[in-house]
């Protein structure tokens, strides 16, 4: 697990929100519904690339390669996603999916683990933009001590080896602690490899 706080400046946070808007106006953020409960997740979502990350009550967890609303294909990676992917991931393959998080007001992700991937040997690369995230990690078993980060605007986080398995969640985000985002809140993006390579 390696932290890099501040790893973009205030320029390339703007630049990065232009980006992801611009995403958002081809793929909406919709709000997310949990596997059997069908009950509604507190972050909104949306993803850009080949694969997306979604849940729903019938069909639970999965990747796919269509926005489940609008039907249509998810809008590209943003190149400056790409670039610091090359940069930080130390993994040859381009990532396949980048999700796209909105914690809004009092929105929050219980603890959990990533295991929809088929590839657990590349990393995670996740970027923080707006409020400042409660960040929680443990290990690997659900009863495994936890420790807590602030993911502040322009952090990138990037998990690989033993800790890409890791529980982790987001306790809450901490509203007025950035003025990036006129509306407030909290994007995170993380990319993903989903498939094996062969
Ligand atoms: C630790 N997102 O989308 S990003 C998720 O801030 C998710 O929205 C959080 O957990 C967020 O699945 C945390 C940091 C992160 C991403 C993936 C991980 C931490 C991770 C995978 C393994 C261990
Ligand atoms: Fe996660």
């Amino acid at each position: 697990m390696r932290h890099f706080p501040k790893a973009l400046d205030r320029p390339a946070q703007t630049a990065l929100l232009g980006a992801i808007r611009k995403v958002i106006a081809e793929a909406p953020l919709y709000t997310p519904t949990m596997p059997r409960s069908g009950k509604q997740m507190s972050v909104r979502m949306t993803n850009a690339g080949p694969l997306g990350w979604v849940t729903d009550k019938e069909r639970g967890y999965r990747y796919q390669a269509m926005h489940p609303v609008t039907g249509k294909p998810w809008p590209p990676i943003p190149a400056m996603l790409l670039d610091l992917w090359t940069e930080c991931a130390g993994y040859p393959q381009p990532p396949e999916a980048c999700l796209i998080n909105y914690y809004g007001g009092a929105a929050k992700m219980g603890l959990h683990q990533d295991r929809d991937e088929q590839d657990f040997a590349a990393p995670v690369l996740s970027v923080s933009l707006g409020d400042t995230g409660i960040f929680r990690v443990g290990g690997t078993t659900r009863k495994s001590p936890t420790q807590s980060y602030e993911l502040k605007s322009g952090d990138v986080f990037v998990l690989g080896g033993a800790d890409r398995l890791a529980y982790h969640g987001i306790d809450r985000v901490l509203p007025g602690t950035s003025d990036l985002l006129q509306e407030g809140g909290r994007f995170n993006l993380t990319m993903r490899r989903v498939t094996k390579p062969d």
